[in-house]
């Protein structure tokens, strides 16, 4: 999508710090860190959020996932936790499927 802020990240048009990057999606930290570790999954084709997961994008979601994992052991993180808000009243603001993924403090249950 040409106005997406996600999609303009994806494609380098404009500039993230990135922890890793592949042909299916990129990992980059969070512009306003909510914890000592933060960074965004986001797959490179356009999906708008976890409600428009299905099984003809599903496998990019499986991969991400992978991505996660590995992008937290390789920064050495075993606690973390995994976040998609989805739509507005959930807190979603930028409408494309990200992953935040937080570490590095202790985390309260349930989220506000
Ligand atoms: P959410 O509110 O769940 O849709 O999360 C969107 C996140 O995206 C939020 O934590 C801030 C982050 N963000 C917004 N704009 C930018 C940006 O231009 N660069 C980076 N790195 N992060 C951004």
């Amino acid at each position: 999508m040409s106005d997406c802020l996600f999609c303009k990240i994806a494609a380098g048009e404009i500039p993230s710090k990135k922890v890793y990057e592949d042909d299916q999606v990129l990992a980059f930290c969070d512009i306003d860190p909510q914890a000592p570790t933060h960074f965004l999954v986001i797959p490179k084709t356009h999906i708008g959020s976890c409600g428009e997961i299905s099984s003809e994008n599903s496998a990019v979601v499986a991969h991400a996932f992978e991505v996660i994992a590995k992008v937290a052991r390789d920064l050495g993180v075993t606690d973390f936790r995994v976040v998609s808000n989805c739509g507005p009243q959930a807190g979603q603001s930028v409408p494309h499927l990200h992953f935040h993924v937080l570490a590095g403090r202790d985390m309260t249950w349930p989220p506000g």
